[in-house]
C-alpha cells in the first residue's frame, strides 16, 4: 500500500475528516492529528485524545466491505507495541489491551464504498483521570517517550502487511486473532442494547463472530457494538 499522509494539528475526528475526502481521495490517504476535540469511539462514546497521543485514520477501498477488517487494524496495532518490546493481547472485537488495561481502539465506518479505519493509540500522552486503571499508554508502560513517528511508520507498515493478508485470505486473518485473544474459554458478559449474555466464549467463527456457550446453548454473537466483560 502506498500510504499519503495528511498531517493535521488540531481537529475534531480524524474519521469525520476522512469521511469528508470521500470520494476523491485515494485508498491509503492516512489522515494524522495531534490532538482531537472530539475523538470518538463506538456508539458517540468519547475517545480521549489529548496531545501525544497517536490518533489517526486510514482509507480503504476493498472489493467488498467486510467487518472483519476492523481485526487488521487490532493486528497492526498488537505487532506495532511488539515491536517496543510490549505484548498486547486483542480483545474481540476492536480493542488493544496490555494486562488489564486498554492501550488502541478501532473504530471502521462505511461510505461509499470506503472503509475508514479510525486507530487511537496511546502513546506519549496523558491518561485522562477518568480512565486511570483502565487504561494504559506505551510511555507508563515502557517508563519513557517514544518518537511518535517511528510508532506512525511501523503501525502504517503493519497495517499495509495485514491489509495484503486480509485481501488474499482473510481466514488467516480471523486465525491470528484466535492466537491473540486471551478471551477463548473465558467467562464473560456480553453487552449489548437489548440484554445482556453471560456465558463461556468457545472461540471465534470464521466469519469473525463470537461463538458463546450460554447454559450449555451456542449462541452467535455478531460484532457490531458489542462489548465483552471478563466476568
Ligand atoms: P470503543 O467504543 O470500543 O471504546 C470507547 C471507550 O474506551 C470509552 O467509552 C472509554 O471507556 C474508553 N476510552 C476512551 N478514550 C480512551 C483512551 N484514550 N484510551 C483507552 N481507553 C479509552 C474504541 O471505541 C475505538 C476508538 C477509536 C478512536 C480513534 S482515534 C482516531 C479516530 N478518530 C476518531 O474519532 N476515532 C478514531
Amino acid at each position: 500500500m502506498k500510504w499519503k499522509i495528511l498531517r493535521l494539528s488540531e481537529v475534531d475526528s480524524t474519521n469525520e475528516y476522512a469521511k469528508g475526502l470521500i470520494p476523491d481521495a485515494p485508498e491509503g490517504t492516512v489522515v494524522v492529528a495531534k490532538r482531537q476535540t472530539a475523538g470518538r469511539g463506538r456508539k458517540g462514546r468519547s475517545w480521549a485524545s489529548p496531545k501525544g497521543g497517536l490518533w489517526m485514520s486510514v482509507l480503504l477501498k476493498p472489493p467488498k466491505i467486510d467487518p472483519r477488517l476492523v481485526f487488521v487494524g487490532a493486528l497492526a496495532v498488537a505487532d506495532t507495541l511488539g515491536d517496543f518490546g510490549i505484548e498486547a493481547w486483542i480483545k474481540w472485537p476492536n480493542d488493544v489491551w496490555v494486562g488489564n488495561r486498554k492501550i488502541s481502539g478501532v473504530l471502521t465506518e462505511v461510505k461509499r464504498g470506503y472503509v475508514i479505519m479510525g486507530i487511537g493509540l496511546n502513546v506519549n500522552n496523558e491518561i485522562p483521570e477518568e480512565l486511570e486503571g483502565s487504561a494504559t499508554s506505551m510511555r507508563d508502560i515502557l517508563g519513557r517517550s517514544v518518537g511518535i513517528e517511528e510508532v506512525l511508520k511501523r503501525l502504517l507498515e503493519h497495517l499495509g502487511r495485514w491489509y495484503k493478508t486480509f485481501l488474499e485470505n482473510p481466514y488467516l486473518v480471523v486465525e491470528e486473532i484466535r492466537k491473540r485473544t486471551i478471551l477463548i474459554g473465558k467467562e464473560v458478559r456480553v453487552l449489548r442494547d437489548d440484554n445482556d449474555l453471560v456465558g463461556r466464549i468457545i472461540n471465534i467463527s470464521d466469519d469473525g463472530s463470537l461463538l458463546l456457550d450460554v447454559d450449555g446453548q451456542t449462541v452467535k454473537v455478531v460484532y457490531g457494538d458489542v462489548s465483552v466483560r471478563i466476568n
